[in-house]
């Protein structure tokens, strides 16, 4: 490890066009990377390889010898290729990128990455689902993790979150058992990927404090459009200690700078099958052309005199902040600008561990919290092979580190002194402890008054498990409601066992909200509950605008995927100007043919197709627009694939722009018209009602006309 800290200035800001410069500079400041261009193929002991065709054999036709070591090598490191997957939170994809402070906040903090105005910091950040195993789909309804690793100058920190902000259980105790009912059932490993199974059903409807976190993963927040489009949340409440050692309770937050939005059930369905890397795919391509991802992180901040002054408990983790409350503060910026060279070295052996933290930054009593301090550092033994996993480079600090320690399996440092033990005379003292300080010193606990008999309970300031799930479907609007039902009804629709509908309905839904349970009690032909089981107080907050996903549309169409679809005989100067407006607001397009041959416009000009209608289908696109061109057009009006593309996109909601020729084709459809079916003589007749329907994300008062298109 080298002691020079990298300068965050070397690293940021670039992109695939400076990626030769950019990789030279790494190069130099990790010199791990490793970059075989012009280098001989070697073996793990530096022979030259002469042959990597064929084993060594008796003869032309003869038996393989035993003694070819280059062969047994190579099959050898093959065979011990893997590594055993999370064992929640398998499925994941990553990227690089900085941190950068908006201010000084050492009011809050000492941590010294928070510390002064511009100050940049490396982070390695690292989206996943729960459920699925390693391979499963990315569009999957489940929770997504949000982990991000910042590379301060005083020790890594790890932010281990998740796209909610409340969890299923309250103590670790109970890990196991909600992973295992979640997880594919233990006697067939089935489904895959999804929580619509009796196992889950069965334990959350025995769990009532899971109420307020299944109803989150039942609405749309389950299923983001792009990891840049998610809100993040560290959920449980933490402390902020600055060097005059005041400390304050905090919630972390993750705000999108893209805004929030999400994909509807059956588009995630759809993808799931026919491009089952669609979020990671989404991030790598989008870091590749140098369109970044980007939050904010806020902070929720409570006086430590204020603990007490919710109708909650703040170490609660089934529990919000509203905040109408206590309103988030901005920070700084994360900006992820780099995709890893090496999926498996970087993102699948990433350690995050919540007991990362620095100076300034420190844990409260939460139980779930306390349990997960004990859980990381053990699932990385035996997942990166012992307990030297700091030393993997994704996983080391960038700031100096040394210690101790010694040993065990896969050393990589080479310690010169000759004391490994403290204190030492022989090696002068050193690595010597550093008294805690305002800003540099040692890491310090926040000294806080800790008493009680050792008992094994709940407290009953953890008692309330329905105010904040009744707040949550309160602050949905109409939409959102109708696809929680949706969602409810989907996943008990899939449960065998009856009892466990019943009880998910009577004892959960009953006493979250009368109208949600009648609703989901209807559709599955369940008696109607007429009253809860259980009386709650509601919460001090009626309802909570920042909990709607309507409130986080981007209102813009930057990064937004548009299917432009041609054919033989199109307008292609109206396939220009459509992608020339596109351009302007930074939105994507692409040429989409009825095979993948360049066809030939109206004016005779060759126009490259990026891919067929069956290779990009409309799930893949956040807009569908069909230029015109009167021969283009006939060809689409006979095309069973041109109209299903259409019509799959009026179904998600989409915009569908007609332009000249194509209108007639609209008309053909019989679709009712909306703000997001458009059509026009030309582009500029449409561009603005087309971007203004677009930066809703999606047209959502079509929904109850496009239940009548089949899916
Ligand atoms: Fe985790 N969790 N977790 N978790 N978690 C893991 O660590 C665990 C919890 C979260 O991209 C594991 O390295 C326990 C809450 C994320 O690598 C494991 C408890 C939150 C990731 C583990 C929780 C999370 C993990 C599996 C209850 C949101 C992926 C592999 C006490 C605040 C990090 C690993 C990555 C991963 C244990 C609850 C988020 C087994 C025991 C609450 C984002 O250690």
């Amino acid at each position: 490890m080298t002691d020079k800290t990298p300068k965050q200035s070397e690293l940021a800001g670039t992109d695939t066009v400076d990626r030769a410069n950019h990789n030279t500079k790494l190069d130099q400041l990790e010199a791990f990377r490793s970059d075989a261009t012009g280098e001989a193929l070697r073996t793990n002991q530096g022979v030259k390889i002469a042959d990597n065709q064929n084993t060594l054999k008796a003869g032309d036709r003869g038996p393989s010898l035993l003694e070819d070591f280059i062969m047994r090598e190579k099959i050898t490191h093959f065979d011990h290729e893997r590594i055993p997957e999370r064992i929640v939170h398998a499925r994941g994809a990553a990227a690089h990128g900085v941190f950068q402070s908006y201010a000084d906040h050492s009011w809050l903090t000492k941590a010294s990455f928070l510390s002064a105005e511009g100050k940049e910091t490396p982070v390695f950040t690292r989206f996943s689902t729960v459920q699925g195993s390693r391979g499963s789909a990315d569009t999957v309804r489940d929770v997504r993790g949000f982990a991000t690793k910042f590379y301060t100058d005083e020790g890594n920190f790890d932010l281990v979150g998740n796209n909610m902000p409340v969890f299923f259980i309250q103590d670790a105790i109970k890990f196991p058992d909600f992973v295992h009912a979640v997880k594919p059932e233990p006697h067939n490993e089935i489904p895959q990927a999804q929580s619509a199974h009796d196992s889950f059903w069965d334990f959350v409807s025995l769990t009532p404090e899971s109420a307020h976190m299944v109803l989150w993963t039942m609405s749309d927040r389950a299923l983001p459009r792009s990891y840049r489009a998610m809100e993040g949340f560290g959920v449980h409440t933490f402390r902020l200690i600055n060097a005059e050692g005041v400390s304050r309770f905090v919630k972390f937050h993750w705000k999108p700078v893209a805004g929030a939005f999400s994909l509807v059930w059956d588009e995630t369905l759809k993808i799931a099958g026919k491009d089952p890397d669609f979020n990671r795919r989404d991030m790598w391509e989008s870091i590749e052309m140098g369109d970044y991802f980007e939050w904010e992180l806020g902070v929720q901040v409570v006086e430590e005199a204020d603990e007490h002054s919710f109708d909650f408990d703040l170490l609660d983790p089934t529990k919000i902040i509203p905040e109408e409350l206590v309103p988030v503060q901005k920070l700084g910026k994360m900006t992820l600008n780099r995709n890893p060279d090496n999926f498996f070295a970087e993102t699948e052996q990433a350690a995050f561990h919540i007991g990362h933290i620095v100076p300034g930054i420190d844990f409260t009593n939460d139980p779930l919290l306390q349990g997960r301090l004990f859980s990381y550092t053990d699932t990385q033994l035996l997942r990166l092979g012992g307990p030297n996993f700091h030393e993997i480079p994704i996983n080391r600090p960038l700031c100096p580190f040394h210690n101790n320690q010694r040993d065990a399996f896969h050393r990589q440092t080479i310690h010169k002194g000759r004391a490994n033990y403290e204190p030492n005379s022989i090696d002068s003292g050193w690595p010597k402890e550093t008294p805690p300080a305002a800003q540099g010193g040692g890491f310090e606990s926040y000294p806080e008054r800790v008493e009680g008999h050792k008992i094994r309970n709940r407290s009953e300031s953890f008692g309330d498990h329905f105010s904040q799930a009744t707040l949550f479907w309160n602050s949905m609007s109409a939409p959102e409601k109708e696809h929680i039902i949706g969602a409810y009804t989907f996943e008990l629709g899939k449960v065998e066992r009856v009892f466990i509908r019943e009880r998910q309905v009577n004892e959960i839904l009953a006493n979250i909200d009368l109208e949600l349970a009648r609703r989901v009690a209807e559709n599955l032909g369940l008696p109607v509950p007429s009253a809860p089981t259980v009386t709650t107080k509601p919460s001090s907050v009626q309802s909570s605008p920042a909990l709607s996903l309507m409130n986080h549309v981007p209102g813009n169409i930057k990064s937004r995927k548009v299917a432009i679809l041609v054919a033989n005989g199109v307008d292609g100067a109206a396939v220009d100007a459509f992608k020339a407006r596109l351009a302007k607001e930074s939105a994507l397009a692409k040429i989409i043919g009825p095979s993948p041959a360049p066809v030939k416009t109206a004016d005779g000009t060759m126009l490259p197709v990026d891919a067929a209608m069956d290779g990009m289908p409309s799930v893949m696109f956040d807009a569908v627009f069909v230029p015109g061109g009167v021969d283009a057009a006939a060809v689409m009006a006979k095309s069973g694939e041109a109209k299903h593309y259409l019509l799959e996109a009026y179904k998600h909601l989409k915009p569908v722009v007609m332009l000249g020729a194509a209108r007639p084709l609209l008309a053909s459809l019989g679709l009712q018209p909306d703000a997001g079916l458009l059509e026009g003589d030309d582009v500029d007749a449409v561009f603005g009602a087309f971007a203004q329907a677009l930066g809703q994300h999606r047209v959502w008062d079509r929904e109850a006309a496009a239940e009548a298109i089949p899916a």
